[in-house]
């Protein structure tokens, strides 16, 4: 069976393509999970791809994950900057993890130069827009081996 990559994102990222678009970019978050099917199967690499508003759904997410998917991707939105119980979640899950941002948070305001995701990520990959997400699966098909680590 082929191994499978969790793909979350965090809150307002389902307004992808109408929101700010001169921060974020005019793809939709449909576009970038078919940019990621497609980069998966071309690695053939299952991927599971998700978006919430609600923190307490993306950390059940993240707790179901350990056993059926061999590492996670996160875009966890504005919770980046605040939850330390997505910390604590990836933490527990002990997972691989690959944390995205499309719009370079450093060159941003400060609050979102600070990330709870970060110390609990093998990498992290920002300011490279919807292709920071494929970039992230070819990141962690690299981290994990082909059939290295099977879930
Ligand atoms: C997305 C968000 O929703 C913001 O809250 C983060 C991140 C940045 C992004 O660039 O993808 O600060």
């Amino acid at each position: 069976m082929a191994q499978t990559f969790l793909i979350l994102n965090g809150p307002n990222l389902n307004m992808l393509g109408t929101r700010e678009p001169a921060l974020y970019g005019v793809e939709t978050l449909a576009d970038i999970e078919a940019a990621c099917t497609a980069r998966g199967k071309a690695l053939g690499i299952a991927i599971d791809f998700r978006q919430s508003n609600g923190e307490g759904e993306l950390i059940d997410w993240i707790q179901s994950a350990p056993g059926r998917v061999a590492g996670i991707i996160i875009n966890a939105g504005a919770y980046t900057h605040t939850s330390v119980a997505m910390h604590d979640a990836l933490r527990a899950a002990a997972l691989p993890v690959i944390e995205v941002h499309l719009s370079n948070v450093y060159a941003r305001e400060a609050f979102r130069h600070h990330s709870y995701i970060s110390p609990v990520a093998r990498g992290i990959v920002v300011g490279f827009g919807p292709q920071g997400y494929t970039m992230a699966v070819e990141a962690l098909y690299n981290l994990v081996g082909a059939g290295q680590a099977r879930a």
